[in-house]
């Protein structure tokens, strides 16, 4: 049998990568997409890099961009998949209130490119949008599938329009096209400016000496926190299915911010009102108060259970910042062991 093709959008980022791993796992021949930027932003991927000349090779990365959809149809005509995990956006929320016309045109109308580009090229692949629990915002705990949206910020917003654009061409053009609607998820590759990774990095550099506050916003906000390594199965179960649906993933319980940061700080044995201040500029100017999921869908059609709960969740960040700064300290020092003494001054 042939291994299947996927396609992954935002392969660089947290989910990218996980995904690309079990896909990989899978036996799957895996096409990712990178936007260009100046410095390199494959640092989550560096261990699945293969040589593309090596005749096993089953990684190959292509440069593009959300907002070329020129460039998504030549990809799409070239590589041909099986399966496209539309996971590239404008992922950040308090971002989104400053840069909103820009998450809007990435976030929202990058997946319109992509479902038209696949249209156009006239591929009958799966397509899978990164839906978000930001789409429900204001709505009251417990959300589900058939919860009605009612978004907070730019980027609930944007994926809002994403989340119906992938209906439609469902609808309109029978694509085999779902949603997966995710709760947050984590995990040691989140990126550093969201709350979990911030605190968790907090807490280790707080305990290795190297800082002694970490300025938060909200505290109050209250987050049902899954582990990313287990989403992404989820994702792929999704597209493996008979008909296409939408799907909650979450693990059905929520803790605040304020939770989070306790569970880190008292992970490394320190009280967490000792090193947080509080500063205005994360706040966001419309929150989003509760998010907990109801994945019983998932569970029930896609045999889809999450392990790990927030308090786990926070202690393995934190366990892996710890290793970073030993595995840096170890570094500095067999540097400073080979340096050759300077020269006596004469
Ligand atoms: P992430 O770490 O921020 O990754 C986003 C990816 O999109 C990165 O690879 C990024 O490239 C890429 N990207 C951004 N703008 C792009 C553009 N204009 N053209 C091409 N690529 C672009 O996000 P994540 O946490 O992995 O989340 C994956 C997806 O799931 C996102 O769509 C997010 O909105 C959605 N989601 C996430 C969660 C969560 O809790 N993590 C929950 C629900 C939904 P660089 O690496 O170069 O920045
Ligand atoms: O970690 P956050 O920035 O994640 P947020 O806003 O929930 O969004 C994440 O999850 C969504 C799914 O619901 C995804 F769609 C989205 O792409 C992203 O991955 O903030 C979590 C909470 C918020 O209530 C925020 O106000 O933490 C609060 N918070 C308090 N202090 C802070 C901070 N958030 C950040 N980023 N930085 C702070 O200093």
């Amino acid at each position: 049998m042939t291994a299947k093709t996927a396609l992954i959008t935002g392969i660089t980022g947290q989910d990218g990568s996980y995904l690309a791993e079990l896909l990989l796992d899978k036996g799957y021949v895996v096409h990712g997409i990178v936007r260009r930027a100046s410095t390199f932003n494959t640092q989550r991927i560096e261990h699945l890099y293969e040589d593309p000349h090596h005749p096993q090779a089953r990684l190959f990365l292509y440069y593009g961009d959300l907002t070329d959809g020129t460039r998504l149809a030549g990809l799409l005509e070239k590589v041909q998949p099986d399966e496209v995990y539309h996971l590239a956006a404008q992922s950040h929320v308090r971002v989104s209130f400053d840069e909103p016309e820009f998450t809007g045109n990435t976030t929202g109308l990058g997946t319109t490119r992509l479902l038209e580009a696949i249209r156009s090229v006239g591929l009958s692949c799966r397509f899978y949008q990164a839906s978000s629990s930001e789409m429900f915002g204001a709505a009251p705990p417990p959300q589900c599938e058939t919860t009605p949206f009612h978004p907070r910020s730019p980027y609930g917003v944007a994926k809002v329009y994403a989340y119906w654009v992938t209906r439609n061409y469902r609808e309109a053009y029978g694509m085999y096209a779902v949603n997966g609607i995710l709760f947050n998820h984590e995990s040691p590759r989140r990126g550093p400016t969201f709350v979990t990774r911030k605190v968790a990095t907090a807490a280790a550099r707080v305990k290795a000496g190297l800082q002694d506050v970490v300025y938060l916003g909200n505290l109050d906000a209250r987050r049902d926190w899954g582990y990313a390594a287990e989403y992404v199965e989820a994702m792929w179960l999704m597209l493996q299915q008979d008909e296409p649906n939408d799907y909650v993933v979450a693990t059905g319980t929520s803790h605040s911010v304020r939770d989070f940061v306790e569970y880190c700080f008292a992970h490394v044995g320190l009280d967490w009102r000792d090193h947080v201040r509080f500063d205005a500029r994360y706040l966001r100017p419309s929150e989003v108060d509760d998010l907990v999921g109801d994945a019983s869908l998932a569970e029930r059609v896609l045999g889809w259970r999450p392990t790990v709960r927030a308090p786990e969740l926070a202690r393995l960040m934190v366990d892996a910042e710890l290793d970073m700064l030993r595995h840096s300290a170890g570094l500095m020092d067999a540097a400073t062991e080979r340096m050759v003494p300077a020269p006596t001054a004469r």
